[in-house]
């Protein structure tokens, strides 16, 4: 493939700091020691006691979210950013899901310009025109909460303002198809129309999932349209919808560290993700603050 004028920074890896500990006192997931989750089927329907531990953990996912978010600016580094996470966090007795998840290093994910999703936090100094998404995910009273956000790094350029406020309007169409007994792939139509309305591709390889017990259970929600999705929601369902929409190529590559996925051409990419409940006639954002 050519690759396009490289007009805008391309991201480089920078330095990532030893793994931050996690208080003995702090309830953790199954994954933390030896950072293999255990798998074996999570219902995708929540018990009335699991629903009401989600509703708590996910609150606090987005607390520590906006939080986070209001401390980007130009010069902060993305470890920066990391360290207060995982520090109000702990503060408020949650464990950071993904520190040690399959052994990912940090305590949340932070994805710049062209990095679709997976962004290991580093010495890198965030850049006014910059847009980065952070990906909080919190585990209290033995669950998980997953919401994510793009944020803009000083003023942003019209270019980049256009497509993070198309994605936030794909995952609200997203959440507007959510309806007990429609199948899960009228979601990723949803979002596949809206984005490619407005000349922008989809990621197809990272997909929503089902959240509870475990951080990701066999659940899929595709952000594109796909007969094989045919999967009936059901009141009491809980999944996150987390659309990653691209400027131009939906294909990605992977950097050598094995988790940073970036567009193909190198063009921005934005996501936004909630974690959300089939309600009896639409759904229940659990992730608000
Ligand atoms: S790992 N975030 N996300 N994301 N994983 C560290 C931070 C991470 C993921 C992820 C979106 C969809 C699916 C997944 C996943 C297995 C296959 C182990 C269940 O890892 O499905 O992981
Ligand atoms: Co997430
Ligand atoms: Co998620």
């Amino acid at each position: 493939m050519k690759l396009p004028r490289l007009t805008i920074g391309t991201v480089r890896p920078g330095r990532i700091s030893p793994m931050r500990p996690v208080p003995a006192s702090i309830a953790r997931p199954d994954y933390a020691e030896t950072g293999v989750p255990r798998r074996g089927h999570e219902p995708n329907r929540k018990s009335p006691d699991v629903l009401e531990r989600l509703r708590r953990t996910c609150h606090l996912a987005a607390d520590v979210l906006a939080q986070v978010g209001a401390a980007v600016a130009p010069g902060v580094t993305t470890e920066e950013l990391d360290e207060l996470a995982h520090n109000l966090a702990v503060a408020a007795g949650a464990y950071p899901s993904p520190l040690n998840y399959n052994g990912f290093p940090k305590a949340i994910c932070t994805s710049v310009n062209e990095v679709i999703c997976h962004g290991i936090p580093d010495s890198r100094k965030l850049a006014s025109g910059d847009i980065v998404n952070l990906d909080v995910t919190v585990y209290r009273e033995g669950v998980h909460g997953d919401t994510n956000a793009t944020f803009f790094v000083g003023p942003p350029s019209d270019d980049a303002r256009r497509l993070v406020d198309v994605t936030r309007e794909c995952l609200d169409r997203g959440i507007a198809a959510v309806r007990p007994g429609r199948p899960v792939s009228d979601i990723g139509r949803a979002i596949q129309d809206h984005a490619e309305s407005h000349g922008y591709g989809v990621v197809r390889t990272f997909v929503g999932h089902g959240i509870g017990e475990q951080f990701h259970t066999d659940l899929q929600i595709p952000h594109y349209y796909t007969s094989q999705a045919r999967t009936a929601m059901e009141e009491d369902m809980v999944f996150t919808i987390e659309p990653m929409i691209t400027q131009g190529s939906w294909r990605e590559v992977m950097w050598d560290d094995g988790w940073t996925a970036i567009t193909e051409d190198r063009k921005l990419t934005a996501q936004f993700e909630h974690t959300i409940r089939v309600g009896a006639s639409g759904a229940e954002i659990l992730t608000l603050v």
